[in-house]
């Protein structure tokens, strides 16, 4: 179940703000390896690690249908779609922007699976859905979907976090990320960087800072591995590992779709069991509220 139509509208992001470049100093990367499905030595990997690193898991067509889905949706061609987020940095120019500024100036597209074809069948494909029932031990349900656009210049870093830190999902169910690169992905364009093994810990509070986000002295930066991606590669990832991205300090887009799964009986269906779920997850995870500091 997606969020209801009403609770989405347009927005510009808050920005982030300068951090310490130490915190993305990976003491490795982690090359994806071509991905056929799962076995029992990925399975445990991806308990032990909290995540595996799978290349061409979309084909070439399947990254063209998604950009240009996605070039759909920002150029206004889908009527009644409102999900779209854009950088701090263009805010007050947006109705100055043309066509090929305005793809370079969004941040985030949030909920979009229902209003564009290309991208439902993708996160819907069988072989997806039976790739997260398998991680997940249970039927799987998409509830959340982003396609995170950090633009060339100006896309901001996303500061270390768990993303069931932002979930209104039943407390403690399983949640599975695909994190899906559309264009080559390397530190310089802000991949993806992990911690392995660091879901085995559990929840960890979170602070409103420069994102809803660890404490910065809570990462353990010793641990930091980047995973670079090739198109159609996909960080298959636990909702409780912890993973950031650095700003995009190239000249080079850096695309990606997220897909959330959790089992359908861990996702809310009405707005009270949401607020519940919420009121719950903020008591683990809202730090600030906590008697813990950052
Ligand atoms: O794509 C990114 O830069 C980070 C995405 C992410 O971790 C998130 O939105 O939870």
């Amino acid at each position: 179940m997606g969020r209801q139509a009403e609770e989405i509208s347009e927005s510009v992001d808050r920005g982030g703000g300068d951090y310490d470049p130490g915190l993305y100093r990976a003491a490795e990367s982690v090359p994806a390896e071509p991905f056929g499905g799962l076995s029992d030595g990925l399975r445990d990997r991806y308990r032990r690690d909290g995540f595996l690193s799978a290349g061409g898991l979309i084909d070439e067509r399947r990254v063209g249908e998604a950009i240009a889905g996605i070039d759909r949706l920002i150029g206004g061609g889908v009527p009644g779609f409102r999900g779209i987020q854009w950088e701090a940095g263009v805010k007050g120019r947006l109705a100055d922007l043309d066509l090929e500024q305005r793809r370079h100036a969004v941040r985030k597209l949030v909920y979009y699976v229902d209003h564009e074809p290309r991208l439902h069948s993708i996160a819907h494909d069988p072989a997806i859905l039976a790739l997260a029932a398998d991680l997940l031990g249970a039927e799987p349900e998409l509830f959340a979907d982003q396609a995170l656009l950090k633009p060339p210049g100006i896309g901001r870093e996303k500061p270390w976090h768990q993303d069931v830190a932002y979930f209104d999902v039943r407390p403690g169910a399983p949640v599975v990320g695909l994190w899906i690169a559309l264009d080559r992905t390397d530190p310089g364009n802000g991949c993806m960087h992990v911690i392995p093994g660091s879901h085995r810990a559990g929840p960890v509070p979170h602070f409103s800072r420069r994102d809803f986000q660890l404490c910065d002295t809570d990462v353990a930066r010793d641990s930091v591995v980047a995973v670079p991606l090739d198109p159609g590669g996909c960080l298959i990832f636990d909702g409780l590992l912890h993973h950031g991205t650095p700003r995009n300090t190239s000249e080079r887009r850096r695309w990606a779709l997220q897909f959330h799964y959790a089992p359908a009986e861990a996702i809310w269906r009405s707005r009270d069991e949401r607020a519940a779920y919420r009121e719950r997850r903020l008591a683990v995870f809202g730090g600030d509220g906590l008697d813990v500091t950052c």
